[in-house]
């Protein structure tokens, strides 16, 4: 019993201090994740903030709220364009079906690795999908790193294309991942993260798809033990602003919010290497079943029509031809 008030006690007086904190700012931004805190994401934008606290000498703060306290990526997201969330940090997928240029970032096996990915969004090709926030009342800050994304399920090792067929999986609310896992024979389900543990563990489906620290993270492994690495997509992950929240600083806290985000970049991909190891490390040993020698090669052809229903326009064929020649 005391032990357990004295721990209520000292969690009070911290949420209160941290609250505190927060009340001292001129300028408190609210930001969202749906990642549990010590996830790269979550610490990533926390250490940025102690960067804009400490520049602005403590007139801007960022109180990050982690574990989808705020709500879930695609609900964030419209609330951070009304303005009532301030930052968000979330995929680029669920961005598909509102800003057409994350599009492009998006479609499957668009990345040739990590590398590729890093090269394309830190050069004109990221800065121009960062700028097209701006119709859609958000300012883009940064991008963040999310590995590579590959499926897990509760069934049985997929070993080919052909093993997918008739199964269902869970993926971000976006019309091109529904298309991608139809295109693979399988069945599609958009539905939020929240929902994909206790969906996999009643039957609902039969698993998703993700990388090792939200498979880690999110306990997934846990009810989807067997992990196929066939890596089908690079999806980077945005910092957003909301345009109004933005628009109210002066243009020298602007230049600071911008930069701060961008020197936050270096922070979460060492971050993310280590966890990833870590996650990869710790689901190995709680005995899930991983397939890494796959033929990505069907998987690849598979892609056609996803490409062909997707990039249409002028602008969008121009993106994947620059991305393609980008070394
Ligand atoms: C994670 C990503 C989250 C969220 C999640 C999902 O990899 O970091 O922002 O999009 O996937 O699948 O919903």
């Amino acid at each position: 019993m005391t032990s357990t008030r004295t721990l209520t006690a000292a969690l009070l007086a911290s949420v209160a201090m941290a609250g505190a904190a927060f009340a001292d700012c001129e300028v408190n931004l609210r930001s969202a994740d749906t990642h549990p805190e010590g996830y790269p994401t979550v610490v990533a934008v926390e250490r940025m903030g102690e960067m804009l606290t400490e520049r602005s000498s403590g007139r801007i703060c960022v109180e990050v709220f982690p574990s989808a306290q705020l709500g879930e990526e695609k609900d964030t997201i419209e609330q951070t364009q009304f303005g009532v969330i301030d930052m968000n940090r979330v995929s680029l997928g669920p961005f598909n079906n509102i800003v057409e240029e994350t599009q492009v970032v998006s479609l499957p096996y668009i990345f040739r690795s990590v590398e590729h990915m890093h090269d394309v969004m830190d050069g004109p090709i990221g800065q121009e999908i960062l700028d097209a926030f701006e119709a859609h009342d958000l300012v883009g800050l940064a991008f963040y790193d999310s590995g590579s994304r590959s499926f897990y399920n509760s069934e049985k090792p997929i070993t080919s294309i052909e093993d997918l067929a008739g199964m269902k999986f869970r993926v971000m609310q976006s019309d091109i991942f529904v298309d991608m896992v139809d295109a693979l024979g399988a069945n599609a389900t958009p539905m939020p993260y929240g929902e994909v543990y206790s969906s996999i563990q009643t039957g609902v489906i039969d698993g998703a798809e993700n990388n090792w620290p939200s498979y880690d993270s999110s306990g997934h492994f846990e009810v989807a033990k067997y992990y196929t690495l066939d890596q089908h997509l690079i999806v980077p992950e945005v910092l957003v602003m909301a345009k109004s929240s933005f628009d109210a600083l002066s243009p020298e806290d602007q230049e600071m919010v911008r930069q701060a985000a961008k020197d936050s970049v270096p922070v979460m991909r060492e971050l993310w290497t280590e966890r990833e190891a870590e996650s990869e490390q710790k689901v190995r040993d709680a005995g899930v079943e991983i397939v890494t020698d796959i033929d990505k090669t069907p998987f690849i052809e598979a892609m056609v029509p996803v490409y062909e229903k997707y990039v249409t326009s002028d602008k969008l064929k121009d993106m994947v031809e620059r991305i393609q020649a980008t070394e």
